[in-house]
């Protein structure tokens, strides 16, 4: 089914906060590189990876339903937090922020009677309940791990093992 104007915008401007979400990630992987905590400085750079797999997701369906691709401007990444709490506090907030767009683009769909979109969106349903998990167990985590450096050292290294480059 060909896919509204409308849709396209809102699909192309996704694959935009997707990118985005990867720079954002590579940002707070840089400033765990910069704490010397480099086991969440690899987990957050893995995390950058899938992003732009999500935005490659939307990519696809987009040029497979032959629409039209356009790209967002990216902004320069806010300025990290300088504690390791403070990096997983901000990927989870991010993380729900993305859940909400997500969200948002189910009802646009289904607004504009695009059982496509929606068949594909589900995917990301339920990815945000998983993007949402693991940040918020590392912000559990490390305020559990609070003024301890060994509890910090052992979570860093645990994280550090997250397959990935
Ligand atoms: Fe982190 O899920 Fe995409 O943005």
């Amino acid at each position: 089914m060909e896919m509204k104007t409308i849709m396209q915008k809102a699909f192309n401007e996704q694959m935009g906060k997707e990118n985005e979400s990867a720079y954002i990630y590579l940002a707070l992987s840089a400033q765990c590189e910069a704490m010397d905590l480099k086991g969440m400085a690899k987990w957050l750079r893995v995390q950058g990876d899938e992003e732009l797999e999500h935005a490659m997701k939307f990519y696809t369906h987009l040029a497979d339903r032959n629409a039209k691709i356009a790209f967002e401007k990216i902004d320069k990444p806010k300025a990290a937090p300088n504690t390791p709490l403070g990096v997983f506090e901000a990927a989870y907030e991010h993380e729900k922020y993305i859940t909400k767009c997500i969200h948002e683009l189910v009802d646009l769909a289904n607004k504009h009677n695009d059982p496509e979109a929606l068949s594909f969106l589900d995917w990301f349903v339920n990815e945000q309940i998983e993007e949402e998990k693991s940040t918020r167990d590392i912000v559990k985590k490390l305020e559990m791990a609070k003024g301890n450096i060994s509890a910090l050292l052992m979570l860093d290294k645990m994280l550090g093992e997250r397959k990935g480059d």
